[in-house]
């Protein structure tokens, strides 16, 4: 009696022991994969991207943005990294098209790891040409506009593109005059 009593104080050590050493492995492989899980999801540093030009008002239909980024990541626009031009391995640029209104960007880095660096949030303007405040109508308000920036090269007035505001952009805005 004794001896079956012994035999089954020892298996239950046994069990118990393999069910330990069972929970420890499972929580240590848990704490592994937590650990692994961290350094594999955005606490590893990714350096932002710079942007150096961007236009923050344009009549233009499209827009080159441009910057430097740090070496091994690969810059986003708004998610994709699809049509990006890399001058070298630290000198990105991107044309992206515009829709008449505000046309919000997001840029951010990844490392080859698919971790992502901060994004950088930058909104631009695309106005109907001529119209220079963007409120539909080709006006006085545009014209003061226009004078104010008189024989400056300012991108927004130029609308013959010739790089600098006079008479042949006021002809625009006089052949266009009124509601858009
Ligand atoms: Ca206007
Ligand atoms: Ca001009």
């Amino acid at each position: 009696m004794k001896k079956v009593m012994e035999n089954q104080n020892s298996f239950s050590i046994f069990f118990l022991l393999a069910i330990s050493l069972f929970f420890s492995g499972f929580i240590l492989a848990n704490l592994a994969r937590a650990s692994s899980e961290n350094l594999n999801s955005g606490s590893q540093f990714v350096p932002m991207p710079s942007i150096s030009f961007f236009e923050s008002q344009t009549y233009s239909a499209g827009t080159l943005l441009s910057g430097t980024n740090a070496e091994n990541t690969e810059v986003y626009i708004n998610g994709s990294s699809e049509n990006v031009i890399y001058q070298s391995k630290t000198d990105w640029q991107i044309n992206v098209p515009l829709n008449i209104g505000d046309n919000p960007f997001e840029i951010m880095a990844k490392d080859p790891n698919n971790n992502s660096s901060e994004a950088i949030n930058l909104i631009i303007t695309r106005t109907q040409k001529g119209d220079i405040n963007g409120d539909n109508m080709i006006d006085d308000l545009d014209l003061a506009k226009l004078v104010a920036n008189w024989e400056t090269n300012w991108p927004v007035g130029d609308f013959n593109a010739d790089k600098v505001i006079d008479d042949l952009d006021l002809a625009y805005l006089a052949c266009h005059w009124g509601p858009q």
